[in-house]
This record gives structure tokens, C-alpha cells and sequence, in this order.
């Protein structure tokens, strides 16, 4: 039975866990609480990939012991040998009395196994709690482990009717200090971050995560002729900041040019004169990629819905109007004929960002 406690106690445990946010992909962010007597005994987070899991963190500070203790954990115990030994062995060694969950965990060495070891093993434990703000924590995780490709999150901002740059192509800035402070954020939260050459032509970006504590994902940039100036910003940073350009062009000399500075080129399949952007996420999920933030242009976004390789769009809108018919909008391509063939999400979120509004939403028929 789940009490206003155990509620209590899971949200700490998902407070603790945002803070592995960027550090642990493609690993979940998992949060732990252990509780006696309705005090706090031990805290702990999954706070580095490979490091030790939240449930061993959070045992490791009860310095008196946890015998007879309830631990509450946002994701099912882990019960295989992986870089760490299973969580569900610290559980029954530390002889804790009950364990309360939040997600179960899909990853094919646990699904489910992790509870069912701890019941046979004499342990309460209590499923579910919180589940669906613990399932949105770990999207990009859950989807990762399923599809083994990146979850991807479509991000553009567009002014109240619809537009992403002036007539004459400028789109610095349409949203004020704030939306693009949270941009920041969730660039940090993403493994990755794409975009195609005409955005780096057109804006010279840096891409990289400019907040306090921020993490700046690997860079991905899609160049089907690999046309990108050698002098662009990303391509001189790439020795500092990881840079991979996404293909079609095999021409060796060519290629040397950006790996003398440090870029990767990852050679990809073509389709419809540019890169198949669907083998090319497959690629990076192969890499081990496991999120991509998509900040792309209206022909990259456009590939990318066609492709359906989108799970979720955060749309900034902006308190202002461009007009204009030759004035760009988000999404290129041919678009669909119809309305009943529209690219369909569900909103998760709505917010105000300063004087802009983040509308969060997720492609329908994912979780
Ligand atoms: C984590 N952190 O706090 C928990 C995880 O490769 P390993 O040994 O680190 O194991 C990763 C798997 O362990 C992961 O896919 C998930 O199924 C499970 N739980 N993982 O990285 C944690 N509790
Ligand atoms: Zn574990």
C-alpha cells in the first residue's frame, strides 16, 4: 500500500536524481532514500556512468546501518553484474525491510527480475509509486535500451505566426534571455546535439552549453557535400569539444580536412540527395548516443519528421510576428497533403520562459 510518506520519500528520491543529469547517459538518472522511522538515514544518486548505482550511494552513508530500513528508489533494483555488482545484493546484505519503486526497468538484465529477487528474498517491496514522474525522468533511457537509437528532441523557436527567420534570413534572436538559458539546459541534458550545414553557413554556432555546471554534448553536424568552411567556429573547436560530421561525401582529401582538426567523419548512407537521416541515427545509436537535441533548420527538421525519427518537440513560441510569404517557417519539405496525415504529439508541458512560451510535447504512440 502506497502512503502520503512513501510519496514524500519518492519525490526526494527523484530531486536526487536530476542531479546525475548529463553525467550518467546512456545510463538512467536513478535517485535512493533510505528511511527509518520517518527519518532520513542515507541519500544517494547515480551520479557518474560507470560509477556506483543511487541504491549503493545512498546505503554507503547509513553509518549506523540500515537493518530494518525502507529504500526508496525511482527505478527497480539492478539484480546483474554489470560495472557494478547487483544493487539487490547491497539491499539484502544492509538487510533493509522494504523497498518502494517508482519505475520498473526495461534494460532485458533486469525486467523485473531485480523485485522478484528481493520478494524471494523475504524483502516488501512496493511498486509504482510515482511511476509516471519517474518514467518521464528516464524517457531518453527507456527509449534508448528498447530501440538502441537516440531519442530525439526537435527544438526550434517561431514567432506567433509561424516564423523562424526575417525575410532576409536573420533569426538572431527570436526569444529573449531566459527561453535560451533553458535552451542551455536541455542541451546538457542531450548526449548530443545536431544540426545541418546550412545552420552553421548561416549562423557560424559555437553549440556548446554556456550555464554554470552545464555539460556541452558531442557536436553532430549533417553535410551531405561536406561544404561546412574549415574555418567555421565548430570546426576550430573541435579539439576541445567533440565534433562529427555526418557524410555522404567520400572523398578522402576532402575528409582530411576537418580530421586534421579534430572532427570525426562518420561516411552515411544518401537518400533523396542527402544524408539518410534514419541510417544515420541508427549509426549514432551503434556509437552509443543515446539522446540527440535537434536544433536543425527547416530541411533538416523536415528529413527528420519524415524519417519519424522524432520522440519529442519543444516549440518556443515568441510574442511576435515576422510575416513575410518567402519568410521561413520550422519545417520545410513537401509537407503532408492533408490534415489527416499530420505528425501528431501530445503536450506534456506549457510554460513561460521570460516573455516566450516553451510548449513540451512528445510524438504520439511514444511514451
Ligand atoms: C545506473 N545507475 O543508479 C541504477 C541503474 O552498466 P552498469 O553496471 O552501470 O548497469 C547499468 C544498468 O543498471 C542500467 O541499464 C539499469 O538497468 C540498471 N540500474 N543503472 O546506471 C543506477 N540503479
Ligand atoms: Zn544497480
Amino acid at each position: 500500500m502506497t502512503t502520503a510518506e512513501d510519496i514524500f520519500f519518492m519525490e526526494r528520491a527523484l530531486a536526487l536524481a536530476v542531479r546525475g543529469t548529463g553525467r550518467v547517459n546512456p545510463n538512467p538518472l536513478v535517485g535512493a532514500v533510505v528511511v527509518r522511522d520517518g527519518t532520513v538515514i542515507g541519500e544517494g544518486w547515480h551520479a557518474q556512468f560507470g560509477g556506483p548505482h543511487a541504491e549503493r550511494n545512498a546505503l554507503a552513508e547509513c553509518a549506523g546501518g540500515a537493518k530494518g530500513a525502507t529504500l526508496y528508489v525511482t527505478l527497480e533494483p539492478c539484480c546483474h553484474y554489470g560495472k557494478t555488482p547487483p544493487c539487490t545484493e547491497a539491499v539484502l546484505e544492509h538487510q533493509i525491510a522494504r523497498v518502494v519503486v517508482g519505475s520498473a526497468d526495461p534494460n532485458p538484465l533486469v525486467a523485473g527480475a531485480g523485485i522478484r529477487r528481493l520478494r524471494e528474498a523475504g524483502v516488501a517491496v512496493t511498486e509504482g509509486v510515482l511511476r509516471e514522474k519517474c518514467d518521464a525522468l528516464n524517457r531518453i533511457f527507456f527509449h534508448y535500451i528498447r530501440t538502441k537509437t537516440p531519442y530525439v528532441t526537435m527544438k526550434y523557436a517561431m514567432t506567433m505566426d509561424g516564423k523562424t527567420a526575417t525575410r532576409t534570413g536573420q533569426s538572431r534572436w527570436i526569444t529573449g534571455a531566459p527561453a535560451r538559458i533553458r535552451v542551455h539546459e536541455d542541451r546538457s541534458r542531450h548526449m548530443a546535439i545536431m544540426t545541418g550545414a546550412g545552420t552553421i553557413q548561416a549562423d557560424d554556432p559555437l553549440l556548446n552549453c554556456r550555464i554554470p555546471g552545464g555539460r556541452t554534448p558531442i557536436r553532430l553536424i549533417c553535410d551531405t557535400g561536406l561544404r561546412t568552411a574549415a574555418g567555421a567556429r565548430v570546426v576550430e573547436t573541435a579539439r576541445e569539444i567533440p565534433t562529427w560530421f555526418l557524410t555522404c561525401c567520400r572523398d578522402a582529401s576532402r575528409q582530411e580536412k576537418y580530421a586534421e582538426k579534430g572532427c570525426r567523419i562518420l561516411q552515411v548512407p544518401e537518400r533523396d540527395g542527402h544524408v539518410d537521416i534514419k541510417k544515420a541515427v541508427e549509426r549514432l545509436g551503434e556509437e552509443g548516443i543515446d539522446s540527440i537535441y535537434l536544433e536543425g533548420g527547416s530541411a533538416l527538421n523536415a528529413s527528420a519528421l519524415e524519417a519519424d525519427i522524432v520522440q519529442a518537440l519543444h516549440c518556443y513560441i515568441a510574442p511576435k510576428m515576422f510575416g513575410g510569404t518567402e519568410s521561413r517557417g520550422p519545417v520545410g519539405g513537401k509537407g503532408v497533403a492533408f490534415p489527416a496525415q499530420a505528425w501528431g504529439f501530445v503536450i506534456t508541458d506549457v510554460c513561460r520562459c521570460g516573455d516566450d512560451i516553451l510548449i513540451e510535447s512528445i510524438r504520439e504512440g511514444c511514451e
